[in-house]
Formats: C-alpha cells, structure tokens, sequence
C-alpha cells in the first residue's frame, strides 16, 4: 500500500468536534510511549504526520488523519502513564465509550503493545470495548527489533495468552526501527475496510 496524501483533519477535544465524514475509520490504542506514532508514520511513510516523542499523556485528544480519502486512521492518545489524575482517567474512559458507541463509521481497532512486555490493564480493556461492539481487532506487538531472536516467539507467546486472543484476532509482529510488519499492518487495515 503506498499512501500518497494523509493528513491530519481535526485533533478533536469532543465528540462535536469530530470529522463530519462517512468514510470508514480505524482506531489505533496504546499506553503512552509505546511507538504507536512511530508506527502511524512507518506505515505511511511520512517522517512527522503523527508527532513523535510528544509529553506523554498531555493531550486528551482524538486525532484523525485522512488517508486518501480511503480512512481515517483515529489516533486515540496514549494511556496508562504514571501520573494521571483520576479525572483525567474518567475523562478517557467517557470518550472512548462515547466514541465507540456512538460512532457507525468505526470499522476496527488497532491495539499497539510494546513486544518486550505483558499487556496492560489498559489494554485489556481496550480489546474489551472492541469485543463488547463486535469490532474487528488485531493487535500489534512493536518494538520487536529490541528483542532477541531467540524471545519473540515466548513474547508474542505471552502477549497472545494475557488477551485471550482468538484465532479471528491476529497477533502482528512490527518494528518501525526495522520497518518489519508494514506489509502485514496494511492487509489486516484493507481487511477491516472490506468487511461490510
Ligand atoms: N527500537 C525501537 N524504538 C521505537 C520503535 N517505535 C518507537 N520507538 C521509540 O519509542 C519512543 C516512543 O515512540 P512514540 O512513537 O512517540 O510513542 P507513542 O507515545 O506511542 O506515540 C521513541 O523514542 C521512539 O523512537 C521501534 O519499533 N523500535
Ligand atoms: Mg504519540
């Protein structure tokens, strides 16, 4: 897949700021500093179309890029960083189920998790949402150039038991250090756009 044009339309604060557009969306979670930008910006080759590096956890923004006019990718922000206020969590958890349950265009979502490390609690409840509305998942195990050779497997191993996951929910590989699993990334997106 060679994306020619993505931008960003709107980093929406509320769900009246988001994009008044019927094309089909993918939703991209992770805990903060997990490589989900990296990740936006390896698959569509662009240096800084997803800020990377940014505070973590400063922004309680959902961020929508279009691609081509084909998706929007949803960027929702990083969570489980040390410091949140218990505010702020509420906040969270109140967009993503008002995102979820309100939003038609929702087509899959993406759940990007550090290879190197058993998912979060936060994660869990991510594939929880997704389950809950019958939503076409995978996960993304990045970072995996970090790994030895000889762990990925007992990683992925890991990563594959603490979701539960199904054989409908695939478990991808990917490096944006390595450029490994773009390929595989962009099959499960057209997957996810030609359901329904
Ligand atoms: N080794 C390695 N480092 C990565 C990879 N992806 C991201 N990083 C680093 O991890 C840090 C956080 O990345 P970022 O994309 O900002 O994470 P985000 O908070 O999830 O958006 C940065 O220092 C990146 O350079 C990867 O695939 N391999
Ligand atoms: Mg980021």
């Amino acid at each position: 897949m060679e994306v020619k044009n993505p931008y960003l339309v709107i980093s929406a604060p509320d769900s009246k700021s988001w994009p008044d557009s019927e094309l089909p969306e993918i939703v991209m979670a992770g805990r903060s500093n997990v490589g989900k930008s990296s990740l936006i910006n390896t698959i569509t080759r662009r240096k800084n179309l997803a800020y990377v590096g940014n505070t973590p956890g400063k922004t309680r923004l959902l961020n929508f890029f279009n691609i081509d006019d084909r998706f929007m990718l949803v960027d929702v922000p990083g969570y489980g960083y040390a410091n949140a206020s218990k505010k702020m969590l509420i906040q969270f958890g109140e967009m993503m189920e008002e995102y979820f349950g309100e939003r038609k265009q929702k087509k899959g979502l993406l759940i990007i998790v550090d290879a190197r490390h058993k998912p979060s609690e936060d994660d869990l409840t991510m594939i929880e949402y997704a389950r809950y509305h019958h939503m076409k998942l995978a996960i993304i195990a990045t970072k995996v150039d970090k790994l030895k050779k000889n762990e990925i497997k007992k990683c992925l191993e890991k990563i594959k038991t603490t979701f539960e996951l199904t054989d409908e929910e695939p478990l991808i590989a990917f490096s944006s250090e390595k450029k490994q699993g773009i390929d595989r990334v962009w099959q499960m997106i057209d997957e996810m756009l030609e359901d329904r």
